[in-house]
């Protein structure tokens, strides 16, 4: 009675993903940023300093805009690479229990898209927008004290990459619908990930980016593997603050110090998922190779340098749940 449906699959186990007050003192927060990066590639950040407004306004936007009919949505796509996409992930074949949104942060890419998706395109640009300045803000905070905290000579080397006007960030919305079981044939029709017990919505992967913040509803369903033993480690679901994952290009710039962690998200059989998730990245033409402060005679350079552009051709030629950075590992 009154206890949430929660995503069960055989494989998994309870961690403590740890949690990161950014109200806590500043002589503290670099080493725990950094500590919690090495050991898990995710964190839930608390006292994050967005407003509820701004959170619970584009919320407000994407419920509105998944409730249209089906023919209206599909205005605002196909999501190749921008747009309305619904079950088809990426280019090649990848297929998930879930539709979406996957915009461009940059201001005149989401004021040309919001005139197919809402019917009040200057309302939805400005509450779009004003949810990535702030979620950006609190990206490039967090990656002011990953720099502190791994002793980079310029702290601001990674944020400015995200700051960068050219940067290549991106909003997605993520819209689960909730799947029945009642159908005899649902099992053959869907896909479920091995031990698990709900179908996928969004199948396993790490993000290529720098730093995604994730900001779901109250609905159970996004995993998290750990150490690539097949366990697969529920998040509980936050409404009112964010998850922080490492992103390979952030692997790279570390030089393997800072570790993208692989997710998925399972469909839920109750009620429906929505999440929020902002990918911050460089610039096209930025170059990622890991800092000088990270490389040295014990811990050699592992990753050959390339450019962001040439990270996201490598992506978009391969499945979702394959290892890109491998490509570029030296030896
Ligand atoms: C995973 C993270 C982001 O959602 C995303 C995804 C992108 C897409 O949906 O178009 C990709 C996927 C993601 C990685 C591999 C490629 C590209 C689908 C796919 C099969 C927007 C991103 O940047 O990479």
């Amino acid at each position: 009675m009154g206890v949430p449906p929660v995503v069960r699959t055989k494989k998994t186990r309870a961690v403590g993903i740890p949690t990161i007050d950014m109200s806590s003192d500043e002589s503290v927060l670099p080493e725990s940023i950094v500590r919690a990066c090495e050991e898990y590639g995710i964190f839930k950040v608390v006292n994050h300093g967005v407003s509820k407004q701004v959170i619970s306004r584009l919320e407000e936007e994407g419920n509105c805009f998944f409730a249209k009919p089906a023919a209206e949505k599909r205005q605002a796509g196909p999501a190749s690479p921008f747009g309305y996409g619904s079950k088809n992930i990426g280019p090649n074949g990848d297929i998930g229990e879930l539709e979406y949104l996957l915009l461009h942060t940059n201001p005149l890419a989401i004021s040309d898209r919001s005139k197919s998706i809402s019917n009040d395109p200057t309302k939805f640009s400005c509450v779009v927008n004003d949810y990535i300045e702030a979620v950006r803000e609190l990206t490039c905070e967090i990656l002011d004290l990953v720099g502190e905290g791994l002793w980079i000579s310029d702290k601001f080397s990674f944020s400015r990459l995200i700051r960068d006007v050219q940067s290549d960030s991106l909003l997605r919305l993520n819209h689960y619908p909730p799947v029945k079981e009642r159908d005899p044939s649902f099992k053959q029709l869907h896909q479920y990930p091995t031990g698990a017990s709900n179908p996928v919505g969004f199948g396993e992967h790490s993000d290529p980016q720098i730093l995604t913040i994730l900001r779901s509803n109250d609905v159970a369903g996004l995993q998290i593997s750990l150490h690539d033993n097949g366990l697969w480690v529920p998040v509980p679901p936050d409404p009112n603050n964010f998850y922080v994952f490492v992103g390979d290009a952030l692997q790279a710039l570390t030089n393997g110090r800072l570790r993208s962690v692989r997710h998925r998200a399972l469909a839920n059989t109750v009620k429906p998922r929505m999440s929020m998730v902002y990918f911050g990245a460089p610039p096209l033409n930025a170059w990622i190779s890991p800092l000088p402060e990270l490389v040295s005679a014990e811990k050699p350079n592992q990753y050959k340098p390339f450019t962001w552009a040439q990270y996201k051709k490598a992506a978009y030629s391969l499945r979702l749940g394959d290892s890109r950075l491998n490509l570029f590992k030296i030896n």
